[in-house]
């Protein structure tokens, strides 16, 4: 999926099964109206491919990174080998383990080697695009007075929250 205009965040993940999972960081990135492009860039599937992204994504205008994988998730880390640009893991569902495995794989980190991890699964995906939105906006006015209405939203959303207490 690539947007019309040129993209500033790019959304990989290591298999077209971490869609269900990494699509809510697109959905994120739409409602915000950041320029993306997803991709599908498996670090164990290809690993070529995954350094020649790694390698050109500054130069074309990209300024962040959300990787998302599960299981031996090592896509976010070897990105973050390759590249100056801010990383951003999202440990996807995996089948047996349910996301501890790519957790663990995606923040153990060695030093020196930075990926920002975030949490299993659809909080993480969706925390991962609100963080590139907040980092863009650290240099860019609209996109601030956006993420301010979003937090606003927000909040008068869960002021509005009832329980089934029959009170
Ligand atoms: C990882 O292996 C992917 O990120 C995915 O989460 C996992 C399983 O991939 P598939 O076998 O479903 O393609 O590389």
């Amino acid at each position: 999926m690539d947007n019309s205009k040129q993209p500033v965040v790019g959304v990989l993940m290591g298999s077209a099964s971490d869609w269900e999972v990494m699509s809510g960081a697109c959905r994120i990135l739409e409602q915000f109206g950041v320029p993306f492009e997803a991709r599908v860039v498996s670090a164990h599937r290809m690993p070529d491919e995954m350094f020649a992204y790694a390698e050109s994504a500054r130069g074309r205008g990209i300024k962040c990174i959300i990787a998302g994988a599960g299981g031996a998730a090592h896509l976010p880390g070897m990105l973050a080998a390759k590249t100056t640009l801010p990383v951003l893991g999202v440990p996807c569902v995996s089948k047996y383990l349910r996301g501890q495995d790519s957790l663990y794989s995606i923040v153990q980190m060695p030093k020196g080697v930075p990926v920002a991890t975030f949490a299993i699964g659809e909080a993480g995906a969706a925390n991962a695009a609100i963080f590139a939105v907040r980092m863009l906006a650290a240099s860019d006015p609209v996109l601030a007075r956006k993420m301010t209405e979003f937090m606003a939203s927000q909040n008068q959303a869960a002021r509005n929250m009832s329980l089934p207490t029959g009170d």
